[in-house]
């Protein structure tokens, strides 16, 4: 299997989290946004959509959106639970991380941490991304008050889906301290012995895609 990844994407981030507690080898494709990388020709006719990350199978298909490749993945292991309810539960914490947390903890992260100048080219947008993502931290801290784990007690794709912007979610200005349930919970994530950083680097990596030869015309 080849990862196009970027190192920073906390998106990207979620696979190679499974893919190392699974014990998966692969092979990465280090595609730099901040270059431009995703938009070229060569990367668009692996995943049309220009986003991190995107996986591509041995037998030649493409998986984009990295929850959707986190379920195929997880497909008969415990971390996609078998039981029709808890999978519900573990698809709808999965589908509450993209609508209700990272459209506001990634995106306050990259343009407040990455995007020089990004503080004063979205002033507009960043009472709406604090609001919201306080909003979805208050909702993982309720739950966590009560759990260790997001469904059925145990880790799951739910709980690495989460994982991934809200271990950095203060480089996007959001204050933690007042989620204790979370830092514990981020502690007990981090505590898998099979965990890997985000700045870790995978085993197997290429750096970037070659440009496509053009086609010679001959007369
Ligand atoms: N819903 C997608 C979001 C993917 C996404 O936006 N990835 C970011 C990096 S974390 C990206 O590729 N951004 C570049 C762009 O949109 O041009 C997923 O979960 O995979």
């Amino acid at each position: 299997m080849t990862l196009y990844s970027m190192q920073s994407s906390g998106n990207s981030y979620k696979v190679r989290m499974l893919l190392a507690r699974l014990g998966q080898p692969y092979h990465l494709v280090e595609i730099d946004r901040f270059k431009g990388e995703n938009r070229t020709p060569e990367y668009l006719a692996i995943n049309p959509e220009g986003r991190l990350p995107a996986l591509a199978l041995d037998d030649g298909r493409m998986l984009a959106e990295s929850n959707a490749i986190l379920v195929y993945l997880a497909e008969g292991t415990p971390w996609l639970p078998r039981d029709n309810f808890e999978r519900a539960e573990t698809l709808r914490w999965m589908f509450f991380e993209q609508h209700s947390h990272e459209p506001a903890i990634a995106e306050a992260r990259f343009w407040l941490h990455f995007v020089r100048g990004g503080r004063e080219l979205r002033t507009h947008e960043i009472d709406q991304w604090m609001e919201r993502g306080y909003a979805a931290l208050a909702l993982m801290e309720q739950h966590l008050a009560k759990h260790d784990y997001f469904v059925g007690g145990r880790e799951t794709v739910a709980d690495i889906a989460l994982y991934a912007h809200t271990h950095v979610a203060r480089e996007g200005d959001f204050d933690l301290d007042a989620f204790p349930g979370i830092g514990r919970w981020l502690a007990r994530i981090s505590g898998n012995p099979a965990h890997v950083a985000m700045e870790a680097v995978a085993t197997s990596v290429t750096f970037g895609l070659a440009p496509a030869r053009g086609t010679a015309t001959t007369s």
